[in-house]
């Protein structure tokens, strides 16, 4: 994931923001700066036109209709299912369960995994520096099971350790639940590493791959994990739609955690057969058009020079944290060998939310805030970050016009 810095590719970055609409739009008559791509990222042309061709030829239900429309959409919504599968090298569409996104896909393995297999006294580890969301469904399944969350913490430069993992497994640990890359610094984890201690100590593993996706390729059975999640919206596709990645036999032995339309063979009311992988967990109508959106968006990063992509993304995010640095009174957050995506930084007598007010009147978007990861910020001593996230459409030209609004930004607030 860590491209050396000083790569240079035959990357066409011009190319690419031809395909991204939104990267013409002014803001405050200022050309957009867009660095919020660890909340979301801009969608090509190609996902949009996909999204208004679906509603104006194919939109139906699908998996019930036999008109013509309805197989239509079926079989976009399986493509898309395929498509997913190959993004991940998962070896069967099977084992890709469409959900809502991150979020959604972790729920699902807490409260049918976790839910039905963890007793009191068992635990589950997890990294200091989640998301809420690989944070609270465990929380929640631990108060339904008398489970016990453990925290392994990161060092100082926001790095997960393996030694930190390894000292706090147990043969109590039944599950090892981490980021792949931390959406509040940026660091990329030694997953497969930890993929391979948790299984000799016994534990399954979930990887909340949201901020992976759109920056490295991943293969889940190079990575050996068990689960894998990740968001459509992260990596040029809809929001609201996502996908588990289960492997089959932890999937097959999983209870239903959501009844509805879809997920059953037959109903009575003595009671219900459940339908086959992965239809088990997708009951109720799903988001179709996101679905087809996301296949359309996994094909771009599947079509274009993905690999010169990511080497020139990681070369911006390089020269970036070199200029961020050298401002006076700013500190950045998160020193990771490994970084991937993410610039956190703080400036000395400003809060962070001015900043980000101030840098959106110069048409640069950041986040401001907790990220979403509370703890790990408390573990800075922090209760908040400005954070510009880079993709693969961003420039040097954009990292300037950051520096340039952090420095003005400056001068206005002190
Ligand atoms: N992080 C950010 O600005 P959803 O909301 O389900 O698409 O993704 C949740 C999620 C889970 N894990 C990580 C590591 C994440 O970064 C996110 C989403 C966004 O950083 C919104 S808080």
């Amino acid at each position: 994931m860590n491209a050396p810095a000083q790569v240079k590719s035959a990357f066409d970055v011009a190319r690419v923001r031809e395909d991204f609409p939104i990267l013409r739009e002014l803001v405050h008559g200022k050309p957009l700066v867009y660095l919020d791509n660890a909340a979301t990222t801009q969608k090509p042309a190609v996902v949009i036109e996909t999204l208004d061709r679906y509603y104006r030829t194919t939109n139906a239900n699908i998996h019930r209709g036999v008109h013509t429309l309805s197989a239509r959409a079926t079989d976009a919504f399986e493509a898309a299912r395929e498509t997913t599968r190959r993004f991940l090298n998962a070896p069967s569409t099977a084992e890709i369960v469409f959900t809502r996104g991150t979020t959604e896909a972790i729920n699902l393995v807490a409260q049918s995994w976790a839910r039905s297999t963890l007793k009191a006294g068992d635990e589950i580890l997890i990294g200091e520096a989640e998301h809420h969301s690989n944070i609270v469904p465990w929380q929640i399944v631990c108060g339904q099971t008398g489970a016990k969350l453990v925290v392994a913490p990161v060092d100082e430069k926001g790095e997960l350790h393996l030694e930190a993992v390894a000292a706090k497994l147990t043969e109590r640990t039944k599950l090892v639940a981490v980021g792949h890359v931390s959406n509040a610094l940026g660091s990329v984890n030694p997953v497969a590493a930890i993929t391979k201690l948790a299984h000799d100590a016994g534990a399954l593993v979930l990887i909340d791959g949201a901020q992976a996706v759109a920056h490295a390729p991943v293969d889940v059975v190079a990575l050996g994990c068990d689960f894998y999640a990740f968001s459509g919206h992260k990596v040029f596709g809809p929001t609201g739609i996502g996908a588990l990645y289960g492997r089959r036999e932890l999937l097959e032995a999983m209870p239903p955690w959501q009844g509805g339309g879809d997920m059953i063979r037959t109903v009575s009311f003595e009671g219900a057969e459940y339908n086959d992988l992965p239809y088990k967990f997708e009951a109720g109508t799903p988001h179709i058009a996101g679905a087809i959106g996301l296949g359309a968006a996994l094909e771009y990063v599947m079509t274009i020079d993905f690999a010169g992509a990511l080497a020139h993304e990681h070369e911006v995010l390089h020269y970036a944290t070199g200029k961020m640095i050298a401002i006076e009174g700013l500190r950045v957050i998160g020193a990771a060998r490994e970084k991937s995506g993410v610039l956190s930084f703080v400036i000395e007598g400003l809060h962070p939310h001015d900043v980000g007010m101030l840098l959106d009147h110069q048409g640069v978007a950041i986040r401001t805030g907790h990220h979403c990861a509370m703890p790990v910020l408390s573990r800075f001593g922090l209760s908040g970050t400005a954070r510009a996230s880079f993709s693969i459409y961003n420039t040097r030209e954009d990292v300037d016009c950051l520096v340039a609004a952090v420095r003005k930004a400056q001068q206005l607030l002190s």
